[in-house]
């Protein structure tokens, strides 16, 4: 296709304009920063694997995320591991809050992303996007990379 032609221009500018206009509203969403979004590699004999990330709230009001999904995934669960009696268990979350110009982080013995049946066999290195829902009808895209959590727990160790 010539794109100089005024058909080629008749079907790519709404395009074009389209683009700029989801563009806008991509602004207009909650200010949720994801950081650091990965999950843990694990054996292809694993139904359930975990992803963790840094969620930073640099808006001025509370936000809660609902519901999380990912085509790699059956389905996607909100977790938290809490210790009682030197007994670590996990406890299903029906949302994560991040409060105004705070964080929520998700990592290896606290918050935490539960995912069940993989798909397909996701490696070090591979990605895999998530689609979060706020509690306020928004939505809003986050990649993962798949990582060796060995690696990244002595790496976290680092930061204390
Ligand atoms: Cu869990």
């Amino acid at each position: 296709m010539n794109i100089s032609s005024p058909k080629a221009l008749a079907i790519l500018l709404p395009i074009f304009l389209l683009a700029i206009f989801a563009g806008k509203t991509a602004q207009a969403e909650p200010a949720l920063v994801f950081e650091n979004v990965w999950i843990a590699e694990a054996p292809p004999v694993s139904k359930v694997l975990a992803a963790y990330m840094n969620i930073k709230n640099t808006g001025d009001e509370d936000q809660k995320l609902v519901s999380a999904r990912s085509d790699d995934f059956g389905s996607v669960e909100f977790h938290r591991t809490v210790e009682k009696n030197g007994m670590a268990s996990m406890q299903h979350q029906q949302f994560l809050s991040i409060p105004a110009g705070g964080s929520l982080t998700l990592k290896p013995g606290s918050y935490h992303m539960m995912l069940f049946n993989p798909v397909r066999q996701l490696r070090a290195g591979d990605e895999s996007s998530f689609q979060f829902q706020l509690e306020s009808g928004n939505s809003i895209n986050a990649t993962a990379v798949v990582k060796k959590a060995s690696a990244e727990d002595s790496h976290q160790h680092h930061h204390h």
